[in-house]
C-alpha cells in the first residue's frame, strides 16, 4: 500500500474519533425542575435531565415549596386554550407569573370546533399537560359550559406503548385501534345511540419491560382527569384491548374500592385474574362485559372465561357480569367489538351503568 494512503486512512480515522468524541462531549446534561406556576421556582418532585440550553416551562433549581402557588406580586389568571385559537377555556384556569404553554389570558372561547371528531382531538407529550402520561384527549361537541360529562378511559395494547421513553415518536401508535382510531378518522360516535357522549382520555405508558398499564400511574391519571376536566364522577369507564384489558385488571385489583369507583368496564383479549385473585367476589360490583376470541393464542381466552364463569356461578348480587366470546376468532377481537361489526354496542351499554350517588 503507497504511504500516502496509509497516512490519508489514519487521518480520517483520527478524524472520525476527534469528531464523535467531541459531539458526545458537547452534551453536558443536566436537571431541570418543572416551574408550573412560572415564579422561577422549580418543584422538586417533577423533573427531567437532557442536554437542552432551554426546557420551556423547567427552571435550574427545585425551590418551590407550592409550585400552583405563584410566588410573584401579581399573579395572573390563564385560561387554558385547548384548540390553539387564542381564546381561552373561561373554565379551565391556572395562576401563574407569566404565560404557560397552552394558556392565554383571553376567556372568550364559546366552545371546540363543530364537526368531525378529530377536530376535537388533541395530543399532549407526557409533562405537557399531565406529568404521569402522554395521552390523546378527546372532547365531544359543545364541551365548553357546565354540563358534566362521561369519561371513558381507553387503554392501548402492548404494541402501543412507548418502549423507550420517546413518546414524541410513537404516541400516533395508540390512533392504531379503538375509540382513538375512530375519532381520529371521523367515524365517532360509532354508535348512534351513545352519541358523542364521552370525554375520551388514551393514555401512553413507558416502559420497555413491562407490556401492560400499571395501577399507580393510572390512578394519578384519572384524579387528575377530575380536576381537569368537567367529568360526570357517577360514569367513569374503563375499557382496552388486550394489555389495555389487562391493566383494567391492574387497575381494580388495587383501586375497586377507592373513590370513584369505575361505574363499569370493557376488557377485550385480556385477562381479569388479578382482580378476581385480589377482591373476590366483590370484583362483581363493578359492571363488566368482556370479550375474546377462542383461539387468541396471544392472551388465552381462559383469561377471560374463567375470571367471568367464577363471576356468573360463585357470586350472589353482582352488578351485569357478561362476555362475549367470537367463535374462531384469534387475539384481534377488538377491532370488530368497538367498530360495532359484531353488532355488540359497548358505548351504549357503558353509558347505561351510572353509579348511584
Ligand atoms: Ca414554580
Ligand atoms: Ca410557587
Ligand atoms: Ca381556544
Amino acid at each position: 500500500m503507497p504511504q500516502y494512503y496509509i497516512y490519508f486512512l489514519l487521518l480520517s480515522l483520527t478524524g472520525l474519533t476527534c469528531c464523535s468524541e467531541e459531539k458526545e462531549s458537547d452534551c453536558i446534561e443536566v436537571t431541570w425542575y418543572e416551574d408550573n406556576d412560572r415564579d422561577g421556582k422549580g418543584n422538586p418532585e417533577s423533573s427531567l435531565r437532557t442536554c437542552e440550553e432551554m426546557v420551556e416551562g423547567y427552571v435550574l433549581n427545585d425551590e418551590d415549596t407550592n409550585d400552583n402557588q405563584p410566588d410573584c406580586p401579581n399573579p395572573i389568571t390563564y385560561y387554558k386554550d385547548r384548540d390553539g385559537d387564542g381564546l381561552g377555556d373561561p373554565t379551565t384556569t391556572k395562576q401563574a407569573c407569566s404565560q404557560p404553554k397552552g394558556y392565554v389570558t383571553n376567556d372568550e372561547d364559546i366552545g371546540l370546533p363543530e364537526g368531525p371528531s378529530s377536530k376535537r382531538l388533541a395530543k399532549y407529550k407526557k409533562g405537557e399537560y399531565n406529568d404521569t402520561y402522554a395521552f390523546w384527549e378527546y372532547l365531544p361537541e359543545g364541551y365548553n359550559g357546565e354540563t358534566k360529562y362521561p369519561l371513558m378511559i381507553y387503554l392501548h395494547g402492548a404494541g402501543e406503548r412507548d418502549k423507550d421513553d420517546n413518546e414524541a415518536n410513537v404516541l400516533d401508535n395508540i390512533l392504531r385501534h379503538g375509540p382513538p382510531k375512530h375519532i381520529s378518522s371521523d367515524e365517532w360516535p360509532v354508535s348512534e345511540e351513545a352519541g358523542d357522549s364521552f370525554i375520551v382520555l388514551s393514555p401512553q405508558h413507558v416502559s420497555a419491560a413491562l407490556e401492560c398499564h400499571e395501577a399507580d400511574p393510572l390512578r394519578q391519571f384519572l384524579l387528575w382527569a377530575l380536576e381537569e376536566y368537567r367529568v360526570d364522577s357517577s360514569r367513569i369507564y374503563f375499557t382496552g384491548n388486550s394489555c389495555g384489558g389487562v391493566g383494567i385488571s391492574n387497575y381494580l385489583t388495587y383501586y375497586l374500592n377507592e373513590e370513584p369507583q369505575i361505574a363499569a368496564v370493557v376488557p377485550i383479549a385480556g385477562e381479569l385474574d388479578l382482580a378476581l385473585d385480589a377482591n373476590g367476589c366483590a370484583l362483581g360490583q363493578v359492571p363488566i362485559w368482556a370479550f375474546h376470541g377462542d383461539s387468541d393464542e396471544t392472551v388465552p381466552v381462559e383469561g377471560t372465561t374463567v375470571p367471568i364463569s367464577y363471576l356468573q356461578n360463585n357470586c350472589t348480587n353482582t352488578k351485569e357480569i357478561k362476555m362475549t366470546i367470537y367463535e374462531g376468532v384469534g387475539h384481534f377481537s377488538w377491532g370488530r367489538t368497538y367498530d360495532g361489526s359484531e353488532g355488540h354496542d359497548v358505548f351504549s351499554w357503558l353509558l347505561s351503568k351510572q353509579l348511584e350517588n
